[in-house]
C-alpha cells in the first residue's frame, strides 16, 4: 500500500501530499498521516509546508464511509488544530475540489492558493451533518456572517474568485498546484510571513439581518431538515464565543446530527446514486458508440427526451407523423432550450446552432437509416409499438440500438416483433424528460450485455441516474406506485379524507401526496390505468369508485381547473372540496364501509409499508436487482424525500420485524391486500435487513 501522505523536500520547503484515490477523502489512514507529516515537518529544517492533493483534487472531505463506527483518533478536528498550531507557516495549494473537512484542513493552513475551476465548499448539510472540523467558526473569521451562513446552509460550492472576494483564499494561481505552491510558498520565505491561524482572528461581527433572513429562507427551502438549522446556529455561535468554546458548540451540534436517521437517510443517498450503475452484468462490457440519437413521437414525453439528448450534444432525428406534428414538436424543443438559456445552462448562439443544425424533424423513417440509437415515444398502445418497431428494424443500420420509452407494456413482445431483439431495450423517461433525473433501464430476456452498457453510458451522457429494472407490467417505478396509490385509496374508503392523507405524506416529506399529484397528472391517467387493468383484475381487489365519479364529472385536475381539489383561474394550488368528500362518503356507503378516524402516523406507516411489502416482491423477483435500486427509482423519479434515504433503507431504520407485525395485523382485514412479501419474511426470520442484501 502507498503511503497516504507523501513527504519530500525542495529546497526549504517541505511538500506534504495526500494520495488516497480516488478523492483522498481523509480516513483514518490520512489524518494519522497528516499529523505525522506535520510534526517531521516541525522537526526538521525545511521553514515552510505545502499541503497538496495527488490526483485530480485537493481533498474531497471527511471518509463518510466511516461514519457510523466508532470514530478512531486523531479525529478531523484535531488534525485541523494540530496544522493551525504549527510553528511554522503552512500553505494549502488546491485543485479540483476542496469540500467539507477538505476545505477545513485548507482553514488549517495559514494560507491558501487555488486553482481556477476548483469547487471550494461545506456540502455537510447535504449528507446531514454540519462541518465539524472548524468550518463553521474558521469560515465566518474569515468572510463574515453572511457569506458563511450561505456556504454552510446551501452547501453549495463557491469558485476561487469568489472565494478570492470573500476572504475565504488568498490567491487565485494557475498551471500546477505543486508548482503554485511552491511559488507561493517561496514568495512568503522571502517575505519572512510566519504562521497566520485563522482561528486566532478575532471573532466576526454578530449580524442578525443575516440570521433571520437565513431563517426565512430555510423555512421554505429546507422545510422538516435538521441539518441547516444546526449548522446556522453554529455559524451564529462564531459571532457570540471565542474560538474554543465555538468549536466545542460546533462539536455539540455535529455530534447530534450524527445521531439523526436524516444523517443516516442522506448518506445513504449519497452512495447509492453511485452504486446503483455498478452492474456486474456491464462490468468490463464496452458500450456502443451512439453519436446520433432518433426519436419517435414528438408529443411532451418525445421532444422532452429530443432535448435532453440535444443538451448532451448528440444530434436528434425526430420522426412524427406528419409536417404539422413535426413542427409542433420543434416549436416544443425550441420552448424547452430557451428555457434552459433562461437558466444559463445554454447560451444563445448554441441554442440555436442546435436548433438549426443538431436538430432533423423528419415524417419519414428513412432518416434513421444512419442514427445509432432510436428511442419510440408514441402512444401507450402495443400495436402503435409493434408497428413502430417493425419500421425501425427495416430501416436501422446493424448494431443500432432500438429503445422504446414505454413505462409498462411488455418489452419482451416488442422486441419479439424484430430480427434483431438483442438490440432492444426499454428506456423509460420520467416527464418532463430534459429535467427528471431517473432513467428506468429495462433489460429485456434477449438484451444484449452491450445494449445494456450503452444505455447506461447514455444515461450518464444525459446526466440521468439509471436504474436496471427487468420487465414486468410497470417495471419498478410504476409497478410499486399502483400498489401505495393501493393503499392511499383503502385509506380513504376506510374513512380518511384524501386532504387528510395527502397532507400527511407532505408532512412526512413528500412533495406532494398522492390526490394531488393525481391532479396534475390528469385523472383521466389513472382513469385508463383502472380500464386496461380490469380485464385481469382480482375481484377482492378495491376499486376507487369516486375516482371513476370524478373522471365521468370532467373532473380530470389541474387541467380542468377541478379534480380532487378546486384550482383558482391559472392556479396551481387547490383548495379542498366538500363535494369530493361526500361523493366519497357515498361511495362508503355503497361498500358498507363505517367510516373511521386515522392518525396522519397510521396513514404514514400503511402508505409506506404498502411501497415497501411490493418493492420486497420486486427485488424479489429480480425486476430490481438490489433494495437499493427501489431506492434510487423512488427518490429520482417519484419525489420520495431524500432524507429518508428511499423506501427499503427507511424500512430497515424503522426495524423490519416491527412492520412485518404491523402488515400481519392488517393482513386480517384485507388478506389480499396485505399478504407479506416472501422476502420481507425471509429476511425477518434471518435477522436481516434489506442493506444487507445491497452488497
Ligand atoms: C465532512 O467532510 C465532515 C467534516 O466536516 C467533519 C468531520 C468530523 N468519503 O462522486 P464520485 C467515493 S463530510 C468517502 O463518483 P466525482 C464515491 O462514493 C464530507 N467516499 O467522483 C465513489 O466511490 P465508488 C464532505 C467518497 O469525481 C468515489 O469516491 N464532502 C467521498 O464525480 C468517486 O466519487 C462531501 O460531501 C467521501 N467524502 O466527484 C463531498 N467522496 O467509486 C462528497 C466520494 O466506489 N463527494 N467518495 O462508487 C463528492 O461530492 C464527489 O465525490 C467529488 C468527486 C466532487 C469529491
Amino acid at each position: 500500500m502507498t503511503d497516504p501522505v507523501r513527504y519530500d523536500r525542495e529546497g526549504d520547503v517541505a511538500f506534504l501530499t495526500i494520495d488516497n484515490p480516488p478523492v483522498n477523502a481523509l480516513g483514518h489512514a490520512v489524518r494519522a498521516g497528516l499529523v505525522a507529516a506535520i510534526e517531521r515537518f516541525e522537526a526538521d529544517d525545511a521553514r515552510i509546508a505545502v499541503v497538496l492533493g495527488d490526483g485530480r483534487l485537493f481533498l474531497g472531505g471527511a471518509d463518510i464511509s466511516e461514519f457510523g463506527k466508532p470514530p478512531r483518533d486523531p479525529w478531523l478536528p484535531e488534525v485541523v488544530n494540530r496544522i493551525e498550531a504549527c510553528t511554522k507557516p503552512v500553505v494549502a495549494a488546491i485543485h479540483g475540489a476542496a469540500l467539507g473537512g477538505g476545505l477545513e484542513i485548507a482553514l488549517g493552513c495559514h494560507y491558501r492558493v487555488a486553482l481556477p475551476g476548483t469547487k471550494l465548499g461545506l456540502p455537510e448539510v447535504t449528507l446531514g451533518i454540519l462541518p465539524g472540523a472548524g468550518g463553521t467558526q474558521r469560515t465566518p473569521r474569515l468572510t463574515g456572517i453572511a457569506r458563511a451562513l450561505d456556504m454552510v446552509t446551501t452547501g453549495a460550492p463557491v469558485t476561487p474568485e469568489e472565494a478570492l472576494e470573500m476572504g475565504l483564499i488568498d490567491r487565485v494561481g494557475e498551471g500546477d498546484a505543486r508548482a503554485e505552491g511552491l511559488a507561493y510558498a517561496t514568495e512568503l520565505m522571502e517575505a519572512g510571513a510566519g504562521p497566520r491561524p485563522v482561528g486566532q482572528l478575532p471573532r466576526p461581527a454578530a449580524d442578525a439581518d443575516a440570521v433571520a433572513a437565513t431563517e426565512t429562507r430555510l423555512a421554505k427551502t429546507a422545510k422538516g431538515l435538521v441539518a441547516p438549522q444546526h449548522a446556522a446556529r453554529a455559524v451564529a455561535a462564531s459571532a457570540e464565543h471565542d474560538i474554543e468554546a465555538g468549536l466545542a458548540e460546533e462539536r455539540r451540534l455535529f455530534d447530534e446530527l450524527m445521531r439523526t436517521p436524516q444523517r443516516e437517510g442522506l448518506i445513504h443517498a449519497f452512495f447509492l446514486e453511485r452504486k446503483v450503475s455498478n452492474l456486474p452484468e456491464i462490468k468490463g462490457v464496452a458500450p456502443r458508440e451512439i453519436a446520433h440519437a432518433g426519436v419517435i413521437g414528438g408529443g411532451t414525453m418525445g421532444a422532452g427526451i429530443a432535448t435532453a439528448a440535444l443538451l448532451s450534444g448528440l444530434t436528434v432525428t425526430l420522426v412524427e407523423r406528419d409536417a404539422a406534428a413535426a413542427e409542433t414538436a420543434r416549436g416544443t424543443i425550441g420552448k424547452n432550450l430557451a428555457a434552459a438559456v433562461k437558466r444559463g445552462k445554454l447560451s444563445e448562439p448554441k441554442r440555436d446552432a442546435i436548433l438549426s443544425e443538431a436538430l432533423k424533424t423528419v415524417t419519414d423513417y428513412g432518416a434513421l437509416a444512419d442514427a445509432d440509437l432510436a428511442i419510440e415515444a408514441v402512444f401507450e398502445s402495443m400495436d402503435v409499438k409493434k408497428d413502430v418497431f417493425a419500421r425501425l428494424d427495416a430501416v436501422m443500420k446493424p448494431g443500432a440500438v432500438l429503445a422504446t420509452n414505454t413505462s409498462y407494456l411488455d418489452i419482451d413482445e416488442i422486441a419479439a416483433m424484430t430480427k434483431r431483439p438483442a438490440d432492444v431495450i426499454g428506456l423509460h423517461f420520467f416527464s418532463p424528460a430534459h429535467v427528471m433525473k431517473l432513467l428506468e433501464v429495462v433489460v429485456a430476456d434477449k438484451t444484449a450485455p452491450e445494449v445494456t452498457a450503452t444505455a447506461f453510458a447514455l444515461a450518464k451522457r444525459l446526466r440521468k441516474i439509471a436504474v436496471r429494472a427487468g420487465v414486468c407490467d410497470g417495471f419498478i417505478g410504476n409497478r410499486i406506485l399502483s400498489h401505495y396509490r393501493g393503499a392511499a385509496d383503502r385509506l380513504v374508503l376506510a374513512g380518511a379524507s384524501p386532504y387528510q392523507v395527502d397532507l400527511a405524506l407532505t408532512e412526512f416529506g413528500f412533495a406532494m401526496g398522492p390526490y394531488a399529484v393525481a391532479d396534475l397528472a390528469g385523472l383521466d391517467i389513472g382513469f385508463m390505468t383502472r380500464e386496461r387493468k380490469a380485464a385481469t383484475r382480482d375481484p377482492r381487489d378495491v376499486v376507487p369508485t369516486w375516482a371513476d365519479e370524478l373522471y365521468h364529472m370532467g373532473r380530470l385536475g389541474q387541467k380542468t381547473g377541478r379534480g380532487y381539489y378546486l384550482y383558482a383561474e391559472g392556479s396551481r394550488m387547490g383548495e379542498p372540496d366538500p363535494e369530493v368528500e361526500a361523493l366519497v362518503s357515498r361511495a362508503r356507503e355503497a361498500a358498507g364501509v363505517t367510516p373511521r378516524d386515522f392518525t396522519d402516523a397510521e396513514i404514514v406507516r400503511r402508505y409506506m409499508a404498502a411501497m415497501v411489502n411490493e418493492g420486497a416482491r420486486v427485488v424479489d423477483e429480480g425486476i430490481a436487482q438490489r433494495p437499493l435500486d427501489v431506492d434510487a427509482v423512488k427518490l429520482f423519479g417519484y419525489g420520495f424525500p431524500r432524507h429518508r434515504g428511499g423506501p427499503m433503507k427507511w424500512a430497515d431504520m424503522e426495524g423490519l420485524e416491527a412492520l412485518l407485525i404491523d402488515i400481519r395485523s392488517w393482513e386480517k382485514d384485507d388478506p389480499f391486500f396485505w399478504a407479506p412479501a416472501p422476502l420481507l419474511e425471509r429476511l425477518v426470520a434471518e435477522n436481516r435487513n434489506f442493506d444487507s442484501l445491497n452488497g
